[in-house]
């Protein structure tokens, strides 16, 4: 038998194709629970997702693995009924227990390359860049998609790393995966993405302390469309 023959197509990332993913940059949505006024994670999530939310992942950085399987077993089906990819921030063990289409990690060596062993082939898995250096490591490691920022002020995390548009623009020519921008993204600065070549744009504030998420979310989801999402 002549096992040459075997035809490899694109990586199918669970029922999410690589354009699938790329579509997903558009309008990234990440949680966070300072905001919720009495609205859960979940209720929040469905909001943004009205609104056009086209990824989401969550965000605790002060929940336990057991709370973060908490929320993401209620946000999931939400996620789900939409058809959008659903990821949890750097948590491995959450994203295996509660089902999650897979984990957002930031700069390692391993971090890659460990959270694809640990969730096998069908698992989405983003990395954090900063330098067309860590972009095309985490290439090389595998990553589906790259949050590259930060490229703006923003006061949702303290320990960034400033990217200028430009670098953010060398980033997005020298990799082949998709690439979405953070840090500091609102309705004002989201037109500066222009002419980068991001796949969209990843926000926390601009959509979760927004009383209306909802509204929120369309407005930037239509900026998105205009400045970026077009390669
Ligand atoms: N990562 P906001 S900046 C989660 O630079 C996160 O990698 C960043 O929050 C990075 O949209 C950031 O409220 C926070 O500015 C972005």
């Amino acid at each position: 038998m002549d096992v040459n023959h075997t035809e490899v197509g694109p990586v199918v990332r669970g029922p999410f194709s690589p354009e699938a993913i790329r579509h997903g940059m558009l309008l990234y949505a990440v949680t966070d629970r300072a905001w919720l006024a009495g609205r859960t994670l979940a209720d929040c999530v469905r909001e943004a997702i009205a609104g056009g939310a086209t990824f989401v992942q969550l965000r605790e950085k002060d929940l336990a693995t057991d709370e973060i399987v908490a929320e993401a077993v209620e946000i999931i089906p939400v996620c789900r009924a939409a058809g959008v990819p659903f990821v949890i921030d750097d948590d491995v063990e959450a994203a295996l227990r509660s089902g999650a289409d897979g984990v957002h990690v930031g700069q390692s060596d391993t971090a890659c390359a460990a959270a694809r062993e640990a969730l096998g082939p069908d698992a989405i898995v983003g990395v954090s860049a900063h330098t067309v250096e860590e972009a095309l490591a985490a290439q090389a490691a595998g990553a589906d998609y790259l949050g590259v920022g930060a490229l703006f002020g923003t006061s949702t995390k303290s320990d960034t790393v400033a990217v200028s548009p430009e670098e953010l623009a060398r980033i997005c020519a020298a990799v082949d995966i998709p690439v979405t921008a953070i840090g500091g993204v609102s309705a004002r600065t989201l037109p500066f993405l222009a002419g980068t070549g991001a796949d969209g744009t990843a926000v926390v504030s601009a959509i979760f302390a927004a009383h209306d998420i909802e509204a929120a979310t369309r407005e930037l989801r239509g900026l998105a469309k205009v400045a970026v999402g077009s390669r």
